[in-house]
């Protein structure tokens, strides 16, 4: 069976975006392959956390994963924390990776940008990540678009290795989704949707109100032609709320555009948020089960059991190969 691994920043709230872009996924992965599925506290701390934040937004991330479905039977769900092997193998990437190749993440240039003081661990960021799939020898990574650059280097760093080392590393695929890849925020839509956002009316939180949403989505911009047609180059932001309603409904694109052909974005928008709204109330009803229950600290603890053993043993063989005296 091949393996599928990803993460989600507790960073703030889950967007409506990282479901589409990635946990949508993670559900249909989990099926036929064996899944780990990743809270990546080590990484929402490369930008600062509020302690008391950083907590409850861990667990709200895993409380997520359960509420959409990811069943832990089935997927490991940990929390990176919890698997300290991580961090280990995180610094031995570290040491294979260059400063140049580094400094072209965008991501890492997006978030640095305009701050006087940024942290090393942002900069390292990728090579951790980089980790979190080699430690497992990961084949299919479901992430969105905006990941495709880290993917790329962690192929690179995996093939460097390789070649240094001796073969042993999974080389990982990405695996995208077509249409949705890339939520953009609901108020620019030359901005990705993105739950550390400050702008609030920008994203649509898995967690938020209906009634919010409802409203979140009459104030979305649009354009001046008031046509819904599917065109992300010309009409990126109809296009982008297209692309939202075809992701919570059973409608194709082609069929949204035929079901509003002659309408104007009104009636659209109406049906978009009652949409959106029908979609979230469920998930957000197992969301306070999950949560009363107590049943989130066994899934976290057998997941991350689960995790360590795969991780010690690849930690070993990378060890052995790089030259460490290993304990006898
Ligand atoms: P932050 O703003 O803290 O960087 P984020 O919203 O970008 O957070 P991440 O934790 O970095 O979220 O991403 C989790 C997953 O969701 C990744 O696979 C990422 O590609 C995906 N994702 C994030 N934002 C979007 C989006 N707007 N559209 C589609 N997928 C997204
Ligand atoms: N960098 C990713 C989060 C992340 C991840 C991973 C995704 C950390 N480790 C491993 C896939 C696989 C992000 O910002 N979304």
């Amino acid at each position: 069976m091949k393996r599928v691994l990803s993460g989600i920043q507790p960073s703030g709230q889950l967007t409506i975006g990282n479901y589409i872009g990635a946990m949508q996924n993670f559900v249909k992965l989990q099926h036929d392959h064996e899944c780990f599925f990743m809270i990546v506290d080590l990484h929402a701390i490369t930008v600062a956390q509020e302690p008391a934040a950083l907590h409850e937004q861990s667990e709200q991330v895993a409380a997520l994963y359960l509420a959409a479905g990811i069943d832990p039977n089935k997927a490991a769900i940990f929390m990176q924390s919890h698997v300290p092997q991580h961090a280990e193998l995180g610094w031995l990437m570290t040491t294979i990776s260059y400063m140049g190749e580094l400094e072209r993440m965008t991501q890492f240039k997006d978030k640095s940008e305009g701050k006087d003081s940024v942290g090393a661990g942002l900069f390292v960021y990728p090579a951790l990540m980089a980790a979190d799939i080699l430690i497992y020898n990961a084949d299919l990574i479901p992430v969105g678009d905006d990941q495709k650059q880290h993917l790329e280097l962690t192929r690179d760093l995996a093939n460097r290795f390789n070649h240094r080392f001796g073969d042993f590393f999974t080389v990982p695929q990405p695996y995208i989704p077509e249409v949705g890849a890339r939520i953009m925020s609901l108020d620019d839509a030359s901005k990705k949707m993105s739950k550390s956002s400050a702008v609030a009316g920008s994203l649509i939180a898995l967690l938020d109100d209906p009634a919010v949403i409802r409203k979140k989505i009459s104030r979305a911009k649009t354009d001046m032609e008031a046509v819904v047609k599917y065109d992300p180059i010309n009409k990126p932001e109809i296009s982008n709320l297209m692309s939202i309603y075809a992701h919570t409904s059973d409608l194709s694109i082609a069929e949204i555009e035929a079901k509003y052909d002659g309408q104007m974005y009104g009636p659209f928008k109406k049906d978009l948020a009652e949409q959106v709204a029908s979609f979230i109330e469920p998930l957000q009803a197992r969301y306070h089960e999950v949560r009363k229950s107590g049943e989130l600290h066994d899934v976290l603890k057998s997941g991350a059991e689960r995790a360590q053993a795969a991780a010690q043993q690849t930690l070993d063989e990378v060890k052995r190969r790089m030259g460490f005296v290993m304990p006898r």
